[in-house]
Formats: structure tokens, sequence, C-alpha cells
């Protein structure tokens, strides 16, 4: 199959801010070119709106920032659940890891304490979420799943200077019952597996 007919995703080797679409890809099945790059260059940042990494490319179609990747992926192929209102609550999910919980990594180094009120905070809610309905929104799995997910894994994944220990699989066990279910996933499992170790 020509790789001129699927989409790519183009971003550095690690996970980052490339991963919520990586898993997303494979665990609706799309077929997509996984485009790695070391650095930046002129040619590449010319192409990019905003000069930035992930950018996905679906024909002519060129979109960057990560969760609007997400969020278009999601929506092209029913995953923002089923109407306008739950599409929006999957919407303050996904923001809430994107906006809240993914900055405050930028930061953990010189204010650690910040991890440690927000964790509960945002896991926490994800945590009661969970335990009184078998999906974050609506009845069916949704991108607010998926995001919660990627993000617990790679909160732990950071390693303890980010205060990982906090969440202990004690404390969440609905979190750690959703890692285990999307990674019981084909396709997420086959994305685990060829996955290079990286730091980030
Ligand atoms: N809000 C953007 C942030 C993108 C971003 O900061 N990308 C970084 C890599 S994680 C990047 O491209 N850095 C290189 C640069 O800005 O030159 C998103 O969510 O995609």
């Amino acid at each position: 199959m020509s790789t001129a007919s699927i989409p790519s995703l183009t971003y550095f080797e690690g996970r980052g801010l490339g991963q919520f679409t990586r898993v997303l890809l494979h665990y609706l099945g799309i077929p997509f070119e996984n485009i790695t790059v070391s650095e930046i260059s002129d040619a590449l940042r010319a192409t990019l709106p905003y000069g930035q990494l992930p950018v996905y490319r679906d024909g002519d179609f060129v979109l960057s920032q990560s969760s609007t990747i997400a969020r278009y992926i999601a929506k092209k192929h029913n995953f923002m659940g089923s109407n306008i209102e739950e599409e929006f609550l999957v919407d303050q999910i996904v923001t809430s890891v994107h906006s809240d919980i993914f900055p405050a990594f930028a930061s953990a180094a010189t204010n650690p304490d910040k991890l440690k009120t927000l964790y509960p905070k945002f896991f926490g809610s994800y945590e009661k979420k969970l335990e009184e309905n078998k999906f974050l929104v609506g009845s069916s799995i949704t991108l607010a799943d998926l995001y919660v997910y990627v993000c617990y894994d790679y909160v732990k994944f950071r390693g303890e200077a980010f205060s990982a220990d906090e969440l202990s699989d004690e404390k969440y066990p609905k979190l750690v019952e959703l890692k285990k279910s999307f990674e019981s996933n084909e396709g997420i499992a086959k994305y685990i597996k060829e996955r290079p170790e990286t730091k980030f």
C-alpha cells in the first residue's frame, strides 16, 4: 500500500505530545505513517502551522496542536460521544489533561508540590467518575478514557521525579483497570511492543 494514501503523524521519537495520537490511531486501527525526526529542519518547519510538532497530515489537510489532532481523528471516527453535551464533556477531560496536568511536568523540577495537589484533584476526579460509571463520559468508550489512560500511564513512566508514587495502584484502582483494559486492545499492545525506549 502506498504511504501517500494514508495519513501521517510527524513527531519526535519520544512519547511526549505525540503519544495521544499514536495511541489513538493504534486503538482505532487506523493505518498511518509514523514519521519521527530528531530535530525540526528549516524545510520541515516551513510546512508547519506554528513551526511545532506534532503535525498530522490527512491528504492535503494539515493539522497541528496535539489535542486538536486527537479530537479531529476522534470526531471523524465517532469517538467523541453520542451528542453535543457528551462531546464537550469529552473535550473537558481532554483539556484537563492537556492544559492542567501536562504543563505541570514542565515546572515539576522547581515546583514538585504542585503535582501533589494536582494529582488528587484531577486523577481523583477521573477515579470517582469511573466508580460511578463504566466510562468517563456517556455509555461508551471515548477519547476521554483514552486521554486519561495515556496521561496516567505517562505520569508513571516519567518516574519518581514527578511523584509517580502519589499515583499508587491502591489509591486509583479504577485507573489501573482502565490501563489494563486499553493495553489488552490488540492495536495498543502492538504499539507498546514496538515502541522504542525513550526518556520522554
Ligand atoms: N500546544 C502545542 C505544543 C507543541 C510543542 O510545544 N511542540 C514542541 C515539542 S513537544 C516543539 O515542536 N518544539 C520545538 C520548537 O518549538 O521549535 C501542542 O500541543 O501540540
